[in-house]
């Protein structure tokens, strides 16, 4: 391990941190050092002696600098008149008078309409994640925590699979992320196959993994399976790239537990002692031929027979599943099936399969402790919770398509106050039929808001702009690898301040303190850490910033040895004890317990009557690393490496529609319609389109109604609302039906 700060010869010193957000990122906690020379950071270097990261860093982080000192950055906090929303007649104010106006507004709306009126939208996992449940519950006093993408379906899916199934926390692969010898430990097996379902790591490094790690597993002899309707890097160089039609992920794992199941290639002996359902599981499974999926799916039966020889036969092997398992209203089904493949072929807990992580968690515990701090009459009006109780026994946060009925109907009661908490909602991010949302957001009595660039979210609806420190000006944790990781941590450290931004934890303090000081005993920012991480990790926060990171010992096999289960049992924790094939949960929530496949609401073959004017079937979203959803548009260097979206179009689709490389296309269905770029290319099949999510255009004007053009690329215009899954999870953002056709501009 390095040192914490280096003095350099030439007088600038060198700092060692862990990054999180922002600039946007999921917690992969990457180490690196900062360079700083009077007070401002000039330039970004990956720390070689990082365990997981070993010194590699993306485009993202290299361009720090350039982010943290934009002149578009905001730095100050601002006020405006809410009769001004979508004007830029900004005033800066002091931190003192944002408070006075928060606390004065708060005070008035809260008793004119109750607690429940005021709602807050959190983004994806940055670092305000953590911390959105303790702004809404134990600042607030609100219940309505609200992640406002439709069917929560971004990693809700998958976590309340691993919750409701397994009792654990979302399965990740074992890259030996939790061995001290990485992978030349001698408890680590490497992989044999890794499965990539709907997740491109490359780009993403998603859900806290560090994807670059794919590379040392190939390296070293793994070899990759990819289910994924593009041709990836990672598919270009797999053994088998299954292009399925998107949305049909349900389909093709009931194919591949038929194939397995069938032909006996499960593990008996763990599925004989440690699940329940199998024989029901094997039923449901042959009630589909594979020849009906092959047709739902596209994939020629004999790949789907072949990879499931595969992944069976070569243990041990992972699967890592990404987002477009959520991004379906089949979702949790999705989930389910992907579930039951890994643990009836034995590959949970073992060295070079799917980790489990153990049930206590610190900073993510308290995060849903808080919801306790509520008075039990304000928590039962959290939106959702009667209609889905299944969501609400996972999540704890309000239900986001519900939540938009609410603004919408004033049923079942009137929202007044909305606060956002690291969310770009407006610019194509999270939420479907962004509009609906705009139309009810501005009708509000106050908004709040925390970020760091004026963006059309802001622009169109703060009253008061709370200004965000990125991770290189405050401190903070880490928590890499997500799911209820208690394995290991890392630090950020402050390297110096920028203007009056404050992290988003500290904002929580300081107006805690002042709405609810019982809830904010903590002196410090340090106090509050060391008190979460040291029963669990035995350190202090001071520690850790010297460490720099810190990993607990790992166990495998956790079920074998009680670790799982809050009892001390062996087993898993869920109500039988084991995994459950069949759900024990699911029918008391109006869901079947056994997975099956259905249409996505939108599509050619669920809505025959469109299918003839709008043939094509869009997916959405794949990751690029030049932006971070709606952030990064602004940053030159990024910019000139991606200056327009783009919209993937195979060459036979082309010509059918006259659209040449590089013209401006339309993409419409009943829903919506966003204007995109072309790119020809074979990565992705005829009769299906790839089109870029979050676009925005900083250097447009900002004032309403343009909002920075945001109206122009609109591409989940297109999502239905409420396309979801009967427990309230996914929604179809990765496949709805459309048509395209060429257009002049990106004004057309
Ligand atoms: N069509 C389509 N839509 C999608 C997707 C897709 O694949 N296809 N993906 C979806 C997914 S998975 C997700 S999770 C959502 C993401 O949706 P969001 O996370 O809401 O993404 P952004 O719109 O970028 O909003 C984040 C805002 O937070 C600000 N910010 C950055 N860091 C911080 C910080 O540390 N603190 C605070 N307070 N603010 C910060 C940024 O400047 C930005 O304005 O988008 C979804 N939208
Ligand atoms: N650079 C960068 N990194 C990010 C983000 C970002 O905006 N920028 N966003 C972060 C967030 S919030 C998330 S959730 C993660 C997501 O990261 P991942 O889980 O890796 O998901 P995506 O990159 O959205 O999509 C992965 C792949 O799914 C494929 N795909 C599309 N539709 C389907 C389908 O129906 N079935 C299957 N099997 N595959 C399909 C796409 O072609 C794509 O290659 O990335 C995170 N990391
Ligand atoms: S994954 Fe890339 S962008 Fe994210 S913290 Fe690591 S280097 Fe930075
Ligand atoms: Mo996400």
């Amino acid at each position: 391990m390095g040192e914490r700060i280096i003095e350099c010869s030439d007088g600038r010193i060198k700092m060692r941190t862990c990054a999180w957000s922002p600039p946007g990122d999921h917690p992969v906690g990457c180490g690196m050092y900062l360079t700083v020379e009077d007070g401002k950071v000039v330039k970004v270097e990956g720390d070689p002696q990082h365990p997981i990261t070993n010194g590699r860093l993306c485009v993202r982080c290299l361009t720090l600098p350039e982010y943290m000192y934009n002149e578009k950055r905001i730095i100050h906090p601002m006020y405006r008149d809410p009769k001004d929303r979508g004007k830029d007649v900004w005033e800066e104010i002091s931190w003192d008078q944002a408070l006075d106006i928060i606390v004065e507004k708060w005070t008035a709306i809260k008793d004119k309409w109750g607690r429940e009126s005021i709602v807050t939208f959190q983004g994806t996992g940055r670092e305000p994640a953590l911390y959105h449940s303790s702004l809404t519950y134990a600042v607030l006093g609100s219940p309505n925590a609200v992640f406002p993408m439709s069917g929560d379906s971004c990693y809700g899916p998958r976590c309340s699979v691993a919750d409701f199934l397994l009792g654990a926390g979302y399965p990740e692969m074992d890259y030996a992320q939790f061995l001290e010898g990485r992978y030349d430990d001698p408890q680590y097996e490497l992989p044999k196959y890794i499965i990539l379902w709907g997740k491109d790591p490359l780009f993403s490094n998603p859900d806290g993994f560090f994807g670059h790690s794919l590379i040392d597993l190939m390296k070293r002899g793994s070899k990759f399976i990819t289910i994924d309707p593009r041709i990836t890097w990672i598919s270009a160089r797999s053994e088998y790239a299954l292009q399925l039609r998107p949305g049909t992920d349900a389909a093709l794992g009931i194919g591949m537990l038929q194939v397995i199941i069938n032909e006996g290639l499960y593990d008996s002996e763990f599925v004989e002692k440690w699940t329940f359902g199998f024989e029901e599981l094997k039923q449901r499974v042959n009630e589909y031929t594979l020849e009906e999926i092959e047709e739902i799916t596209t994939v020629a039966k004999e790949d789907i027979i072949a990879v499931a020889r595969i992944y069976a036969q070569n243990s041990p092997s992972a699967i890592m599943w990404g987002l477009a398992v959520d991004t379906n209203s089949n979702g949790t089904q999705v989930g389910h099936t992907i579930m039951s493949l890994i643990a009836i072929t034995g590959n949970f807990d073992i060295p070079g399969g799917n980790t489990l992580s153990v049930p206590a968690s610190f900073m993510g515990k308290w995060r849903y402790e808080c919801a306790n701090l509520l008075e039990p009459e304000i928590r039962k009006k959290m939106i959702g919770l009667e209609r889905y109780p299944g969501f609400q026994a996972a999540h704890v946060v309000a239900h986001p398509d519900l939540v938009l009925d609410a603004l919408e109907t004033g049923d079942p009661y009137e929202l007044k106050m909305a606060w956002f908490f690291g969310s770009n909602m407006l610019a194509n991010t999270s939420n479907a039929q962004p509009k609906r949302w705009y139309e009810a957001l501005r009708k509000m009595e106050f908004n709040v808001g925390q970020d760091l660039f004026m963006t059309p979210t802001a622009m169109a609806l703060y009253d008061v702009f709370l200004p965000v420190a990125t991770f290189a000006e405050h401190e903070g944790v880490v928590l890499p690898h997500f799911g209820r990781n208690t394995h290991m941590v890392s630090a950020m450290n402050k390297c110096v301040d920028v203007g009056e931004c404050k992290s988003d934890l500290e904002i929580c303090f300081w107006i805690g303190k002042r709405l609810n000081p019982d809830a904010w005993p903590w002196e410090t920012i340090a106090d509050f850490f060391t008190q979460q991480i040291q029963p669990v990790m035995g350190i202090t926060f001071e520690d850790l910033q010297d460490e720099g990171w810190h990993m607990n010992a790992f166990e495998y096999r956790k079920y074998e040895k009680g670790l799982l289960r809050p009892d001390g049992a062996q087993g898993f924790n869920t109500p039988t004890g084991l995994i459950e094939l069949e759900s024990s949960l699911y029918e008391d929530w109006g869901e079947d317990p056994l997975p099956y496949f259905a249409e996505n609401i939108l599509t050619p073959f669920s809505r025959p009557d469109l299918a003839e004017e709008f043939p094509l079937i869009m997916t959405t979203g794949g990751r690029e690393t030049t932006s971070f959803h709606s952030e990064h548009r602004q940053i030159k260097s990024l910019r000139r490496l991606m200056p327009d979206p783009l919209v993937q179009i195979n060459p036979e689709t082309a010509i059918q529609y006259g659209i040449s490389n590089g013209d401006w296309v339309a993409i419409e269905n009943p829903f919506g319609r966003a204007i995109e770029k072309a790119l020809i290319t074979e990565i992705i099949k005829p009769g299906i389109i790839h089109a870029q999510h979050g676009w925005w255009y900083p250097e447009q004007d900002g004032e309403e109604p343009n909002l920075f053009g945001v109206w122009k690329s609109t591409i989940n215009s297109l999502i239905p609302h409420k396309a979801i899954g009967k427990l309230g999870f996914g929604s179809p953002y990765k496949n709805v039906m459309c048509k395209i056709y060429k257009v002049d501009s990106l004004d057309s």
